[in-house]
């Protein structure tokens, strides 16, 4: 038996892997999935024919990049900080409007990885010369804390790819109410959720035919097997994917095939997984208007307005205090 007692870990990632992999039922947290290969197979993801995502709010900010910037713009200009910066391909459109609307703004992407950072600085210095860039490393509540203490200038805080997405209802609402707290009135937060749809549609999303879903959440397991000596067979797990249309929930999971015991180098660790025995590894909520207003309300925050694509799939909203 484990007893789950351990308190003291080298990486808040030892310790999540220890707690989720010693409870009943097993989970392991989503943000850890995208080390390096993790980035690259999220990159294949969102060029997935059933990954509708990323082409729907490519479309939203396409058609409706003008009026979004617009209402951007404010007296005396503003900053846009983009929570979670990637690779920018959406992001692009909107800040070659802001340039080519000669609307005076500084970018200011905000993300845990330098390197990611230093990329996306590198390609805008190319392609949009006339961009002002002023990166930032950090956590998102560290930087949105400094930049409420030092700026004066409007802020418009974005965050794409229903990134929220990945957080249960009441994590949401904190994370909205700790932006919700960096604001001030004349700010805006645009920020993209994905909608309620077909069933089907929506677990397509999540379960492509071409095994890139499945390799990507057993990325987890291939992590924990290269960086705390774990001895995971990933073949032995199977990629199971859930969605819940009243809650609108999808859910993944990693379900053990067979009964087997898997070692944990550096956790000091034997898992035992009966078979058929599931490890949750992420959520990607969908949305409607009346749950994103009832989150919005809990963080003091309203919806002023939004944007669609044609099938409704997606929807980009502009929140403010
Ligand atoms: C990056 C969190 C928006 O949940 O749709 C894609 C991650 N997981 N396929 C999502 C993901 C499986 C994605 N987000």
């Amino acid at each position: 038996m484990n007893t789950n007692t351990r308190t003291t870990f080298a990486s808040s990632f030892e310790e999540d892997c220890y707690k989720g992999l010693t409870s009943y039922p097993k989970y392991l947290l989503s943000k850890y999935i995208y080390d390096k290969k993790g980035d690259k197979l999220f990159q294949e993801i969102m060029e997935l024919p059933e990954y509708y995502l990323t082409r729907c709010e490519y479309d939203i900010l396409e058609k409706h990049s003008a009026k979004i910037a617009g209402y951007m713009d404010g007296p005396g200009g503003f900053d846009l900080i983009e929570l979670g910066a990637g690779d920018g391909k959406k992001t692009k459109l909107l800040l070659r409007e802001l340039v080519a609307q000669k609307i005076d703004f500084n970018y200011l992407p905000v993300d845990i990885s330098e390197n990611v950072l230093l990329e996306l600085e590198a390609s805008l210095k190319s392609e949009i010369p006339e961009l002002e860039v002023k990166i930032q490393q950090g956590t998102y509540f560290k930087t949105l804390e400094k930049l409420a203490d030092f700026n004066t200038r409007k802020k418009v805080i974005m965050m794409l790819g229903s990134n929220i997405g990945n957080l249960l209802h009441k994590d949401a609402i904190d994370f909205l109410t700790n932006i919700s707290a960096a604001m001030s009135d004349k700010d805006m937060l645009f920020m993209g959720f994905d909608q309620k749809k077909h069933p089907q549609t929506v677990l397509d999303a999540y379960n492509d035919p071409t095994g890139v879903t499945a390799a990507f959440n057993k990325n987890h397991l291939e992590r924990i097997n290269s960086e705390l000596g774990g001895n995971f067979d990933i073949d032995t797990f199977l990629h199971w994917e859930t969605y819940d249309p009243e809650s609108g929930t999808a859910k993944s999971f990693l379900v053990s095939k067979i009964d087997q015991k898997v070692s944990i180098e550096s956790l000091g660790l034997e898992v035992h997984f009966d078979a058929w025995e599931t490890i949750h590894t992420e959520i990607s909520q969908k949305y409607d208007d009346q749950v994103v207003n009832w989150l919005a309300d809990q963080a003091r925050l309203k919806v002023t307005n939004a944007f669609t694509d044609k099938k409704g799939y997606y929807k980009n909203y502009i929140f403010q205090k």
